[in-house]
C-alpha cells in the first residue's frame, strides 16, 4: 500500500492536475474467495477483476491514488460483529478441501466458504476502513474500494446472501467509534445495492449517528432478503427513529428515472437536513441494466448522476464501496462512471429514461408520509411536475395483433397432409404468406438499435426454451412467424419487427387446455371493428381450450411480449427492451402463483403471464388479459364481442391446418366461445 501511495506521490505531475486525491483500493487476494469446488457463482472473482480491467484501460486508475487492500483487526470488526462470529470466520481453514467449512457455509443463507474466505472477508472488511479512515482525514478526497466478499447482508452472527463481514458498517463504526479526533459525527450510508442492506440497518437501528438509507426491490417482502426488514414502516428505534430510510419497490424493472425520483424527493432534501460529515455508499451494482439478478435497468448515466447528487455533501467526502452486481460488463462500466464522477470529468452525456413508474410516486408519498415527522422537509406537497408526469407514466395502446384480419389470401397455398412435416418443411410452405421483413420499408428497429446494451441478459435468455401456448390467431403458424423473423401477413396493417433471434421454433405441438376462451373488446385502433381473444387466466375443467405450442427461447418470448401489447411511444418500446419484461422473477413468481402480470405493462390487453404447466421439462406460457380484467368484462366494463370476419379466419385456418378441427368445426368451437357467457 504504501508502495502504490508513494508511486503515486512521485508521479504528482498526473494527480497533481487532478481536482482532488481519488483512492482507488484494489487487492488481487480478494479472489482469492471462490466455490470451494469450481462451480459458477454469480458472486466470483471476476466481478472485480473485470471492473479493475476497466479501470485500467480507461486510463483512470494512472488518475487516481491506488492502494493495496488491507486486513481488519477483529477488535474493530467487533463493534458491529460477536465475539464468536469473528473467531468463526478467522479460524476458517485454509484447506483446499474442508467438509466442516463447508458445513458451517451451509448453515448460512446464500453463503459459500472455500481456504481464501476468511482472507477475503478480513481484507475487504479493512479495505473500506482504510480507504475511509484516508477519506476523513483529507489524505484523499474521496474512495473507491473494489471489494468482495460483499458485506451489507451480513448480520452481527451471521454471514448471508454472499457476504461475510459488514464492510461498510465495520468502517462507519471504526470512523465513528475509533477516531473521534476527525471529527466524523455523521455519516450518511447510501445503500442502492439492489437488494435490502438488512445487516446494517440492524447494526445501526438506534443510532442516531448513522443516516442508514437504502433503495432496493421489496417486490411485497418477496425478493430476497425476503421478509418485513424492507418495508418503509421500518424507520428506526429510540435514538435512531427516523435515521432509517427504506425505500421499497414494488417490481422490478426500476431504472434512472425512478431511481432520480427517489434522490430527487427523499434523499436529498433528507441529506440537506442531516448534513453528513461523510458519505459511504453500499455500492451494489446489481441494480444496474443487465444484471441477472436485480432485473432493473439504472445505466453507468443513471449511476453518474445519483453519484453528483451526493458529492454536493460532507464536503465531497465519499467512499463507495463494492457490494453486489453480478454482469461483468455492467459493474465495470458503471464503476467507471462513478469514479469519473469523483474524478470530475465532465459529465456523461445521457438521456434519462422517460419516466418514473406509477408505483414509483406511490412508494415515494408512502416514504415521505412515513417519515416527515422525523424530516419536515418531506410533508411537502410532492412538486406538480411530478403529478403531471405520473399521468403520462406507460400508457400503452395494444395493436391488437391477435386480430389479424387476413383474407382468404392468394398468396397462400395449404401445407401438404404429410403428418410428419418438419418445422422447417412447415416454415417453408408458410414462407410465401409472410412479406420477408426486407422487403418492407421498415425503420431500424428499436430493438435491435437497444442490442448493444442487453447482450447479456439475451445471452442468457437465449439458452433457455419455454413453450409459448396460443389460443388465438398466432394459431395460424404464418402469423405467428412475424413475431420471430419480422414481416406481415397479408391483411396486417403493419408489419412487426419480429425478434432479435430469428430462429424458428425448435418444436410445435397441440393441446387442450382446461380454460375458458372467449372474446372481447369492440375493436382496435388500426383493425377495426370485432373482438379479440382472451383465455380466462384461471382453469376450470368444465372449459376447453385448444392451443399450438410454439417451443422458443425466453427471449423470443420476450420479444413477443413487446410485439404483442405494442407499445405506442417507441421510446418506450425501445427502453423496455434493454432489461427483459419477463425475467427468471417473473419466471418463478408465475410458476409459483400460475400467473403475473407484468406491472411495466400492465396497461397493455396481454400483459399477464399465465402458467399452464409442463411439457417435458420446459414451462408452458400463454399471455392473456389480468384476472381483473376478467372482472371487467364480466361486470361489462369491458365489452364481449365476437371476432370480426376475417380475424374468425384466421383462427379457422390455424386449427385447420393444425389439424385440430375441420371447418366446421372449428367454426362452431369459435362461436361457442363467443356466445357462452363468461
Ligand atoms: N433463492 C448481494 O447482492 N439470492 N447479495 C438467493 C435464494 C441471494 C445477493 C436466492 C442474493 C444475495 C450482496
Ligand atoms: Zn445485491
Amino acid at each position: 500500500m504504501e508502495s502504490a501511495k508513494k508511486k503515486n506521490d512521485d508521479n504528482g505531475d498526473d494527480a497533481g492536475v487532478e481536482r482532488g486525491r481519488v483512492g482507488l483500493l484494489y487487492d488481487e487476494r480478494m479472489c482469492k474467495h471462490h466455490t470451494p469446488d469450481g462451480e459458477d457463482h454469480p458472486e466470483n472473482p471476476e466481478r472485480i477483476r473485470a471492473i479493475w480491467r476497466k479501470l485500467q484501460s480507461a486510463g483512470i486508475t494512472q488518475r487516481c491514488v491506488v492502494l493495496n487492500g488491507k486486513a481488519a483487526e477483529d477488535e474493530h470488526i467487533a463493534s458491529v460483529h460477536a465475539h464468536n462470529y469473528i473467531k468463526m470466520i478467522r479460524n476458517l481453514s485454509t484447506k483446499e478441501v474442508d467438509p466442516r467449512r463447508n458445513k458451517i457455509a451451509s448453515k448460512f443463507n446464500s453463503i459459500y466458504l472455500n481456504g481464501g474466505s476468511s482472507e477475503a472477508a478480513y481484507l475487504a472488511a479493512g479495505s473500506v476502513i482504510e480507504v475511509s479512515e484516508k477519506v476523513a482525514k483529507g489524505e484523499l478526497s474521496s474512495a473507491v474500494a473494489i471489494v468482495r466478499p460483499p458485506g451489507h447482508h451480513a448480520e452481527s452472527n451471521e454471514a448471508m446472501g454472499f457476504c461475510i463481514f459488514n464492510n461498510v458498517a465495520v468502517a462507519a463504526s471504526y470512523i465513528l467509534d475509533e477516531k473521534l479526533e476527525l471529527g466524523i459525527h455523521k455519516i450518511l450510508i447510501v445503500d442502492w445495492d439492489v437488494h435490502h442492506g438488512n445487516g446494517t440497518q440492524k447494526m445501526f437501528w438506534k443510532d442516531s449517528r448513522v443516516l442508514f438509507f437504502s433503495v432496493h426491490r421489496f417486490d411485497f417482502g418477496t425478493f430476497y432478503p425476503t421478509g418485513d426488514d424492507g418495508s418503509y414502516t421500518m424507520v428506526g428505534e429510540g435514538q435512531g427513529a427516523g435515521y432509517n430510510i427504506n425505500v421499497p419497490w414494488e417490481h422490478g424493472q426500476c431504472g434512472d428515472a425512478d431511481y432520480l425520483a427517489v434522490w430527487d424527493h427523499i434523499l436529498i432534501p433528507v441529506a440537506k437536513e442531516f448534513n453528513p460529515d461523510m458519505i459511504i455508499i453500499s455500492g451494489g451494482f446489481d441494480a444496474a441494466v443487465g444484471d441477472p439478478l436485480g432485473g432493473c435497468r439504472i445505466t453507468p448515466y443513471g449511476y453518474s448522476v445519483m453519484m453528483k447528487k451526493l458529492l454536493e455533501f460532507a464536503e465531497g467526502k465519499i467512499v463507495l464501496a463494492l457490494e453486489g452486481g453480478y454482469n461483468l460488463d455492467s459493474i465495470a462500466n458503471s464503476v467507471l462512471a462513478c469514479v469519473k464522477v469523483l474524478l470530475e470529468d465532465k459529465p456523461l452525456s445521457g438521456a434519462l429514461e422517460a419516466y418514473p413508474f406509477e408505483s414509483t410516486w406511490r412508494v415515494i408519498r408512502a416514504v415521505r408520509k412515513e417519515l416527515c415527522t422525523y424530516w419536515p422537509i418531506l410533508s411537502n406537497e410532492l412538486p406538480k411536475e411530478a403529478l403531471a408526469i405520473n399521468k403520462k407514466v406507460f400508457s400503452f395502446e395494444l395493436i391488437s395483433s391477435s386480430d389479424s384480419d387476413a383474407e382468404n389470401d392468394e398468396a397462400f397455398k395449404a401445407p401438404s397432409e404429410s403428418k410428419n412435416d418438419s418445422i422447417g418443411n412447415l416454415v417453408e410452405k408458410f414462407q410465401n404468406v409472410i412479406r420477408p421483413l426486407s422487403l418492407i420499408p421498415f425503420e431500424e428497429s428499436a430493438q435491435v438499435k437497444a442490442i448493444g446494451s442487453s447482450v447479456s441478459w439475451r445471452a442468457v435468455f437465449a439458452k433457455t426454451d419455454i413453450w409459448y401456448a396460443c389460443f388465438g390467431s398466432n394459431m395460424w403458424m404464418p402469423r405467428f412467424l412475424c413475431y420471430i423473423q419480422g414481416g406481415q401477413v397479408e391483411g396486417m396493417q403493419k408489419p412487426f419487427p419480429g425478434s432479435i433471434d430469428k430462429r424458428l421454433p425448435k418444436d410445435i405441438m397441440w393441446k387442450i387446455m382446461p380454460h375458458r376462451l372467449f372474446f372481447g373488446r369492440s375493436h382496435t385502433c388500426t383493425w377495426g371493428e370485432g373482438g379479440v381473444a382472451f383465455l380466462h387466466p384461471e382453469s376450470s375443467i368444465d372449459d376447453k381450450t385448444y392451443m399450438c405450442l410454439y417451443r422458443i427461447t425466453l427471449e423470443q418470448f420476450n420479444d413477443l411480449i413487446v410485439q404483442e401489447n405494442v407499445l405506442v411511444q417507441e421510446n418506450v418500446q425501445h427502453d423496455s427492451m434493454i432489461t427483459p419484461f419477463f425475467d427468471s422473477t417473473s419466471l418463478d413468481s408465475a410458476v409459483t402463483n400460475k400467473s403475473i402480470v407484468l406491472e411495466a405493462i400492465k396497461e397493455g390487453w396481454y400483459s399477464n403471464v399465465v402458467h399452464l404447466g409442463t411439457e417435458g421439462a420446459l414451462h408452458i406460457l400463454t399471455m392473456t388479459c389480468s384476472l381483473s380484467d376478467v372482472e371487467s368484462f364480466k361486470s361489462g366494463e369491458h365489452p364481449l364481442r365476437a371476432p370480426s370476419k376475417g380475424y374468425m379466419n384466421t383462427l379457422v385456418r390455424g386449427l385447420v391446418q393444425g389439424k385440430q378441427l375441420s371447418e366446421d368445426e372449428a367454426i362452431s368451437y369459435i362461436n361457442g366461445a363467443c356466445t357462452k357467457p363468461l
